[in-house]
C-alpha cells in the first residue's frame, strides 16, 4: 500500500491545550508523525492541490480566520498561541466581527485546538497528504494511506476543534465525489468524527458511519448519539454506534459488522476511513480495549468490502505503541 505524508505537516505544533482546568502539554504532537513513521518505514510527500478542493468543504471566511489567526494574535500583542475565551452560544446571527477573541470564539468550538505559528502550513498540507493519497486510490490502488497530522474529523466547515481544523477526510470524500465516485466515509477514531457528520449531515450522496465511544460520557458530547440519523436529503444516510467504555475486539467487531452491512447497503465505489488508533487499550485519553494485535482482523473486516479505500489518519495519543497500532491496521490491508 502507498503512504503518504508531508514534512511540512510537523510545522503544526502547539505548546498547550487546557484539559480539566488546567494548560496541559499539547497531546497532538509531530511526534506522533514521526513514531508512525518510524513504524511504516518511508512515506511520499504530497503534491499541491491548491486551495479548491480544501474551500469545497470549508468555508471562505473559516479559511481566511484561519490563515490570519496567528498574526493577528500577534499584532494584538498575544504570547503564545492562538485560544478563545469566549464563544456564541448556539451560534447567535451571523455576524461581521474583527476582533481576534471574537473570531476564535465563532469558528472554534473548544479550548484544547490552539492556533500556533505554524498551523496553516501543517494542516494545509495534511489536507495535501489525503488528497494526494485519494489520487493513488482513483488511479486504481485498491488502498493508500494518508499519514494526516493534524487529524481533521472534529473539524466542521465552519469551526475547529478536538485537534483538528481541516478535515481530511471529508475534503478527500468530496474531491471524490467531483471525480465521480460513489463515497462512504467509516470513522473508527474513539470519537466521534462530529466535524465530518456535520459537513454531510443533509446530504444524501455520501454515506457517514461511525464507531466511537458514547457522548454520553465523551468528548465530543453533543454529537454522535444513536438517534442522529442526518437530516433532510439525507436523512438516513448518517449511521451512529455508540460504545461503552471497556469495549474490546469481540464486541467492537459485532458493531463493526453492522456498520459495514449499512455501508454495503448504500453501494459505494470509494471508501474514505477515518481511522483512529485511540481506540488502543493503553490510549491515555480514552477508554476501550483494542489489543495491538486487534487492528489487524478490525482493517482485514473493512478490506473485505472489497471497495477501493482511503486510509485517513486520525488521533491516537498512546505515542510509544502509536507507530506499532498503525502498522498492525495497514497489514489487514
Ligand atoms: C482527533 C482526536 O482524536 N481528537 C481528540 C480530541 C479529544 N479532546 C478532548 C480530550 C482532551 C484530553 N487532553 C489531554 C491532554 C493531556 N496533556
Ligand atoms: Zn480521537
Amino acid at each position: 500500500m502507498r503512504r503518504f505524508m508531508d514534512s511540512h505537516q510537523l510545522a503544526h505544533a502547539p505548546a498547550q491545550e487546557l484539559h480539566n482546568g488546567a494548560f496541559t502539554a499539547h497531546a497532538e504532537t509531530p511526534a506522533r508523525a514521526r513514531d508512525i513513521l518510524a513504524a511504516i518505514g518511508t512515506a511520499e510527500p504530497a503534491t499541491d492541490h491548491g486551495l479548491a478542493p480544501i474551500a469545497a468543504v470549508h468555508s471562505d471566511a473559516y479559511l481566511s480566520f484561519l490563515q490570519t489567526a496567528h498574526a493577528r494574535w500577534r499584532a494584538a500583542g498575544r504570547p503564545g498561541d492562538v485560544g478563545g475565551y469566549v464563544w456564541p452560544v448556539t451560534r447567535r446571527r451571523p455576524l461581521a466581527l474583527d476582533r481576534i477573541d471574537a473570531l476564535v470564539g465563532q469558528f472554534s468550538f473548544d479550548a484544547s485546538t490552539p492556533i500556533a505559528a505554524g498551523t496553516w502550513d501543517g494542516v494545509y498540507w495534511s489536507a495535501q497528504t489525503a488528497l494526494t493519497a485519494l489520487d493513488a486510490v482513483l488511479a486504481g490502488d485498491r488502498a493508500a494511506f494518508a499519514l494526516c497530522r493534524p487529524p481533521g474529523h472534529h473539524a466542521g466547515a465552519d469551526y475547529l476543534g478536538g485537534y483538528c481544523y481541516l478535515n481530511n477526510a471529508a475534503i478527500a470524500a468530496e474531491a471524490a465525489t467531483a471525480a465521480g465516485r460513489r463515497t462512504a466515509i467509516l470513522d473508527v477514531d474513539y470519537h466521534h468524527g462530529n466535524g465530518t457528520q456535520d459537513i454531510f449531515y443533509e446530504r444524501g450522496d455520501v454515506f457517514f458511519a461511525s464507531l466511537h465511544a458514547d457522548p454520553r460520557t465523551d468528548y465530543p458530547f453533543y454529537w454522535g448519539h444513536a438517534d442522529e440519523r442526518g437530516a433532510g436529503a439525507g436523512e438516513g444516510a448518517t449511521l451512529n454506534i455508540p460504545l461503552p467504555h471497556g469495549t474490546g475486539i469481540a464486541a467492537y467487531l459485532a458493531a463493526l459488522d453492522s456498520a459495514l452491512a449499512a455501508l454495503a447497503a448504500f453501494a459505494p465505489d470509494l471508501l474514505v476511513v477515518s481511522f483512529g488508533a485511540d481506540t488502543y487499550v493503553g490510549d491515555p485519553i480514552a477508554h476501550l480495549a483494542l489489543e495491538t494485535a486487534d487492528f489487524t482482523p478490525l482493517a482485514a473486516r473493512i478490506a473485505g468490502l472489497g471497495i477501493p479505500t482511503l486510509v485517513v489518519m486520525e488521533g491516537g495519543y498512546a505515542v510509544d505503541a502509536l507507530g506499532l497500532n498503525v502498522a498492525a491496521f495497514l497489514a489487514g490491508f
